[in-house]
């Protein structure tokens, strides 16, 4: 059975507790986790005197009926030293709640199902349908419905991912290509000022540390640069790429000679700085969309050569990828429009010529060419500029016969206008081609 489980935490480590969680919940028997979401800060509710909140929710797929999952997740709270005195609604360790099993409703003493809280509280709404956009209430509401009743979402900020992506979706090449080339670039004939004043043998152990709050990106390039630098030189990474760190974090430490870890340092920052940046300023507009069905998107303003990690930045921040080159889909754009004679036309020949599996976008700029998009086949459409009244024209006139993209002229003072028109994706060259580093230093301690 389908069940999802809410995590909160207010006291101690929270990350580590809603973490620690998710470990006990994986080695439940019959029980396999499906689905995490991020990790978000949170607001109290209804016991407003106590620190903010840690929340996740987490996707199941479980053998053990309502009433044994719940027993099992009251013994983790338990294990994580839950105590049960203190106010209701007060703060936690954790807390591990029954959202929703199948399309179970029922009461039978301490369980209701599904959570009789769900539907008024956005620091479960906004993980549940990070975890499942088209979700349906077991009463027959679309989740999605039940978001936008509650207005904009208040008091709920993404901080990364509970667990950090996985790297080994990063071509390994691609990693190793870049790690060699900034090094060659920065490297010259050799850093003169390290052979002239530190000795071979000298050892020390250094920490990459956050000088202000952002989500990482560009791990794997780093070590890879002070693998390079010195083969043995111990790096072990503090977080994962995804991840969000307060100021002061460390994302990276370092031991081993003085000498590989300074050689490396500029350029590993270069990579982890600008990436980290792109990852920062993903989450951001993420946060702006919150409670919108929108969805952030990068484009192909990417820096000639980082493409692959700066795309790559852009998931660890919690955006999704639009095309990696021109050859993953036929985006007909408005040169190509002139060119083929009007939207009807160009996308009926794309359609007839294009591989079976690739699919067809077309960029358009009234409301009216959109409809005439979807009727000529279009898989994607493209809103070009649009204000947010044709934006939500469009939305009115395709009703959801296919996807849109808003695109264009969008800003950090208009996304989450835009993202309220009921697009599903908004596409913002800023998160590539506009990039403000993240603020951080290596510290050498010896
Ligand atoms: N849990 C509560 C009471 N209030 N507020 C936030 N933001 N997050 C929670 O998990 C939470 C709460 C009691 O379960
Ligand atoms: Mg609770
Ligand atoms: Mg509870």
């Amino acid at each position: 059975m389908r069940a999802f489980v809410g995590l909160g935490a207010n006291l101690g480590d929270r990350a580590a507790a809603l973490r620690g969680a998710l470990a006990a919940l994986r080695r439940l028997s019959g029980t396999r986790v499906t689905g995490v979401s991020s990790l978000y800060e949170t607001e109290p509710v209804g016991f407003a005197d106590q620190p903010l909140f840690y929340n996740a929710a987490v996707e199941l797929d479980t053998e053990l009926g309502p009433g044994e999952l719940l027993e099992r997740m009251q013994e983790i709270e338990a294990a994580a030293g839950r105590r049960r005195e203190g106010p209701r609604f007060g703060p936690r360790e954790l807390d591990l709640d029954l959202l929703l099993y199948g399309d179970a409703v029922l009461t039978e003493g301490e369980l209701e199902l599904p959570h009789p809280r769900l539907a008024q509280r956005s620091f479960v709404l906004v993980p549940l349908a990070e975890l499942s956009p088209n979700l349906v209430l077991p009463d027959g509401r679309p989740l999605r419905q039940v978001l936008a009743d509650l207005g904009e979402v208040r008091g709920v900020r993404r901080r990364g991912f509970l667990e950090g992506l996985d790297e080994a979706d990063l071509p390994r090449g691609e990693v190793d290509r870049l790690a060699r080339r900034g090094l060659a670039e920065d490297a010259g004939r050799g850093d003169l000022t390290t052979r002239l004043l530190v000795p071979p043998e000298q050892l020390a152990t250094a920490d990459v540390v956050a000088r202000e709050p952002g989500v990482v990106a560009g791990l794997a390039v780093a070590r890879e640069v002070f693998r390079r630098a010195d083969p043995e030189l111990v790096c072990t990474a503090c977080r994962r790429d995804g991840e969000a760190v307060a100021a002061g974090e460390a994302l990276l430490r370092l031991t081993g000679r003085a000498r590989g870890i300074l050689i490396g340092e500029r350029v590993a920052l270069n990579f982890l700085q600008r990436l980290s940046g792109i990852a920062t300023d993903t989450e951001r507009a993420v946060n702006l969309l919150l409670g919108t069905p929108a969805r952030v998107a990068d484009t192909r303003k990417t820096t000639p050569g980082l493409r692959l990690l700066e795309k790559h930045a852009v998931r660890a921040g919690g955006g999704v990828n639009h095309r990696f080159a021109l050859d993953d889909l036929v985006l007909i754009k408005d040169n190509h429009l002139l060119l083929a004679g009007g939207v009807r036309r160009a996308v009926e020949r794309a359609r007839r010529a294009a591989p079976f599996a690739v699919r067809v976008e077309v960029e358009v700029e009234t409301p009216r060419q959109a409809q005439e998009a979807v009727a000529a086949g279009a898989d994607l459409i493209l809103l070009d500029n649009m204000s947010p009244a044709d934006l939500r024209e469009a939305v009115r006139r395709v009703a959801g016969r296919c996807p849109l993209e808003a695109s264009g002229g969008v800003s950090w003072d208009n996304l989450a206008e835009i993202g309220r028109t009921g697009v599903d994706f908004v596409s913002m060259g800023a998160l590539t081609h506009s990039v403000r580093a993240l603020d951080l230093s290596l510290e050498v301690e010896l």
